[in-house]
């Protein structure tokens, strides 16, 4: 059942004379401005041949917050707006007019929260659109569909039920005969490098004709073709099928591009995408440091991290609470291991692996309200030796988990063997040159090392004179992917990083 939210009581006779606009009236053009301050001019999207769908809801209304919560038009504009098959615009309209345009995302005043988190269509406080439409209720969420301008009330609508109002063949007829598009590609949790994910994509066929044959290629940012996938059978107009593509392996550098391959397809612009593999940040060193900050209840805390196997590898806080203690109210000040109110405290933690391997480090809240901000202000801040900062938070309930790498190749000593270092090309194909500089006369192993630390190629021990020196590498038998090169005695050592690409 729809649940609506009434206006204001008083309104409610004018609602009845003024109701909802009826679903096929032609809807009247207008101009709107978003919160980053772009314009959008409905009739535009429309001849763009677009479906627009509009969002007009309050800050302060329920059932408008819980639909906003399910993302649902949010999962819509990932897969049909711009970065999918480019057929959608949505519009999140704020349509009370005594509603600052602040409380959208500080969810000050009486909103609910903040509206524009994690949402990537347009947003917009426009009391007149409101107006205009006729809205009688919130939240109204309308389709407009541009073969005719006419508007459609749909409701609060989940993903594949939008997914229905949008490729409705009457609604938006196909601009073409034959075109396959994306419809989103999914996303993958974050790696370290080494560990793989299963690659897949939505391809919608966004054409008139049935499609029996096409195929989805990826290739890496050398240009490399990593995973390719056919799809064979019938692929119906509006139909969206899944292409799964295998696993890939994360190298540290994966800026992918996904191409789908339709002979005599007639629109090519949906046809790529680009989509990284999320890299978790990694240590350089097998040496990180915790600075945690308790908050006025520092016995309700408790973190531990793992290695790859779940085992844990390193803890600290109150033992009571304990792995399993999110939540549970078992803690208490008198308990032996547990940390003092409002301290901050500094851990060193000795990580087991010497090549990368990856981590999760894991904090855990006996009163299910985390370490900020209701009682003091505490945080967690993760950081290497280098000062990199792997993870930060505080703000959680029960549980806060994030993944971590640690054991890559420490980019810079604490003694630098050289004044100066570089590295060009860089990225580089076949020849590298390292130039370097010097005081005096040095013998000096000049090495490259990969992401995972190993020594790929040495020129051995060498002795330069002092003054500039250009030493060329030959990097053509390398794979593409991210490396060091090391320039090391027993005085200091030098590195610097490059990516080979094909
Ligand atoms: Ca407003
Ligand atoms: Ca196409
Ligand atoms: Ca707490």
């Amino acid at each position: 059942m729809k649940r609506h939210y009434i206006l204001f009581l008083a309104f409610v006779f004018a609602l009845n004379l003024n109701a909802q606009m009826p679903d096929g009236t032609v809807v009247p053009d207008f101009t709107t401005t978003d919160l980053d301050g772009n314009t959008h001019n409905l009739y535009e999207y429309l001849e763009q041949g677009k479906t627009v769908i509009l969002d007009v809801y309050a800050v302060w209304c329920p059932p408008c917050w819980s639909y906003h919560q399910t993302h649902a038009l949010e999962d819509a504009y990932k897969e049909f707006g711009p970065e999918g098959s480019d057929n959608l615009v949505i519009m999140g309209i704020e349509g009370d007019a005594s509603t600052s345009v602040s409380s959208i995302w500080t969810g000050a005043g009486n909103s609910l929260g903040d509206w524009t988190e994690g949402i990537s269509y347009v947003m917009v406080d426009d009391a007149s659109v409101a107006s205009l439409l006729e809205i009688g209720y919130y939240p109204t969420i309308y389709k407009i569909c541009p073969v005719d301008k006419t508007i459609y009330e749909i409701g609060q609508l989940s993903l594949d039920a939008i997914a229905n109002q949008v490729f409705d063949t009457d609604c938006m007829p196909p601009a073409n005969n034959i075109d396959v598009g994306f419809a989103g590609i999914a996303d993958s949790p974050e790696l370290c490098p080494g560990e793989s994910t299963d690659l897949s994509v939505e391809v919608i066929n966004l054409g008139s004709e049935t499609v029996q044959q096409y195929s989805v290629k990826v290739y890496n940012p050398a240009g490399d073709l990593v995973a390719q996938a056919p799809f064979v059978g019938n692929h119906y107009t509006y139909q969206k099928k899944t292409v799964n593509l295998g696993a890939y392996t994360a190298t540290g550098n994966d800026d992918l591009t996904y191409v789908i391959d339709l002979n005599n397809d007639e629109a090519d612009v949906n046809n790529t995408r680009n989509k990284s593999i999320n890299s978790a940040p990694t240590a350089q060193g097998n040496t990180i440091n915790l600075e945690l900050k308790t908050d006025f209840y520092g016995f309700e805390t408790y973190w531990y991290v793992t290695d790859d196997n779940g085992m844990t590898v390193a803890s600290g806080g109150n033992e009571v609470v304990g792995p399993d203690g999110g939540g549970v109210n078992v803690a208490s000040s008198s308990d032996p291991t547990a940390y003092e109110n409002n301290e901050l405290y500094n851990i060193e933690i000795e990580l087991p692996s010497s090549d990368i391997a990856c981590y999760e480090f894991i904090i855990v809240d006996d009163n299910n309200d985390g370490i900020c901000c209701g009682d003091g202000s505490g945080y967690y801040e993760l950081t290497d030796n280098s000062g990199n900062v792997l993870l930060t938070g505080g703000q959680f309930e029960m549980e806060m988990s994030d993944r971590f790498g640690a054991g890559a190749p420490v980019a810079t000593s604490n003694v630098e063997l050289v004044n100066t270092l570089a590295v060009y090309p860089n990225p580089v194909v076949d020849r590298l040159n390292v130039a370097f500089e010097m005081d005096k006369t040095n013998d000096i192993e000049i090495s490259i090392m990969n992401m995972l630390g190993q020594q790929v190629r040495s020129l051995g021990m060498n002795t330069f004179a002092a003054g500039a020196q250009v030493v060329e590498l030959d990097v053509n038998n390398l794979q593409p992917g991210i490396y060091f090169v090391s320039l090391q005695n027993e005085n200091g050592i030098s590195t610097r990083k490059f990516t080979v690409s094909k």
